[in-house]
């Protein structure tokens, strides 16, 4: 007899959950019926008056057994899960999400396509520190048929009393010395003050990795035409990554490279951990090419070469490192700039692997 009652119980528990489910998922529908009319007058999803009302109407008639604890921590997760779809329906809308565009952007700077498969390579030193220092580097640069420099002319530092960069005299030299060897230009803006001034002498403006959220110089850069290429900041998850993308994207700049750059953990081995698995995350979560910088995010330079052919292998549209004509020197960075002739063995390396594993040039 027991047995029977209890087969019968759980059959009506199993038609009450069922019961559950339809209401549910009709009122997820409702909820997204809500959605779209507040999409549409740009109102907040979430409206906390509003939840208050429900939570008090629901006191109001609740008879019991259950508590008024347990049946607001019922209603509020039901209403949580629906607000959670509507945000994972926003994201899927992100305009640089590959479910928005679902082909490869490709951006055409200085006769090189990137991101069309096949690495780019940007070299150049840390900070651009005189005329003589930087041509050094770009002759050599030129001189294996590629065709951007990076350089620093503002330098956000650590420390406000270590050196600061050239300011527009750095960029002045990075114009003369890219004319000369016919290379496009890679560099820092740290202020909306300084696009108008810098779009003269700036090929591809580089938002750095302290500055990945600073949302009106990320807007402001949204605003021109340039092709920007956005580091990820130090301790930036990858969600706030691409977020930092769709600011610039949503004031109408298509042309964006995203750059991997060493995240901060508690190994101390490399400077940062290069999240080399961000790579194919972004490639497939977005539509932007990828860069790989191994400079910063190892800060060794025994391991510039075994990271580099890791962002090829993995995917990578392009490699970022610098190249100092005497490092030891630098104003900036000494651990990890290469000098030329590392720089030169460094590329002939890269070759090497690209040609043996038949990755496309
Ligand atoms: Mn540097």
């Amino acid at each position: 007899m027991n047995e029977q009652n209890l087969d019968a119980l759980r059959k009506q528990i199993d038609g009450l959950n069922l019961e559950i489910l339809r209401l549910v998922n009709e009122r997820a529908e409702v909820v997204n019926e809500i959605g779209k009319i507040k999409g549409k007058q740009g109102v907040n999803r979430y409206d906390p008056l509003r939840e208050r009302h429900m939570l008090d109407l629901l006191k109001e008639h609740n008879k019991g057994p259950l508590n008024q604890m347990t049946v607001d921590f019922i209603f509020k997760q039901i209403f949580k899960t629906a607000l959670k779809q509507l945000e994972a329906d926003k994201k899927k809308e992100l305009l640089v999400s590959r479910k928005k565009k679902s082909e490869d952007t490709v951006i055409e700077i200085n006769g090189e396509t990137v991101g069309a498969g096949g690495p780019s390579f940007i070299f150049g030193p840390c900070s651009v520190e005189s005329y003589e220092q930087t041509a050094k580097v770009a002759e050599s640069i030129s001189a294996k048929g590629l065709k951007f420099i990076r350089g620093g002319a503002y330098k956000p530092r650590t420390s406000p009393y270590d050196f600061q960069g050239l300011g527009l005299e750095g960029l002045k030299i990075l114009k003369r010395v890219s004319q000369e060897h016919g290379l496009a230009v890679v560099t820092e803006i740290v202020t909306p003050a300084h696009i108008e001034e810098a779009l003269d002498y700036v090929d591809v403006i580089q938002i750095g990795a302290r500055n990945m959220q600073n949302f009106e110089l990320l807007k402001a850069v949204g605003e021109t035409n340039k092709p920007v290429l956005l580091k990820r900041g130090l301790a930036a998850t990858i969600d706030e990554f691409i977020h930092a993308a769709e600011y610039i994207m949503s004031k109408g700049n298509e042309n964006i490279m995203l750059c991997e750059r060493g995240i901060r953990t508690y190994e101390k081995a490399t400077r940062n951990t290069l999240d080399i698995s961000a790579v194919p995350i972004l490639k497939q979560e977005t539509h932007l090419p990828v860069f790989v910088d191994v400079t910063h995010s190892t800060g060794r330079r025994d391991l510039l070469l075994p990271c580099a052919k890791a962002a090829i292998a993995i995917g990578a549209d392009g490699v970022m490192a610098e190249v100092h004509p005497d490092p030891s020197v630098a104003l900036s960075d000494q651990q990890q700039q290469m000098d030329i002739p590392e720089f030169d063995q460094f590329y002939i390396e890269l070759q090497k692997f690209m040609k043996q594993y038949e990755f496309k040039a």
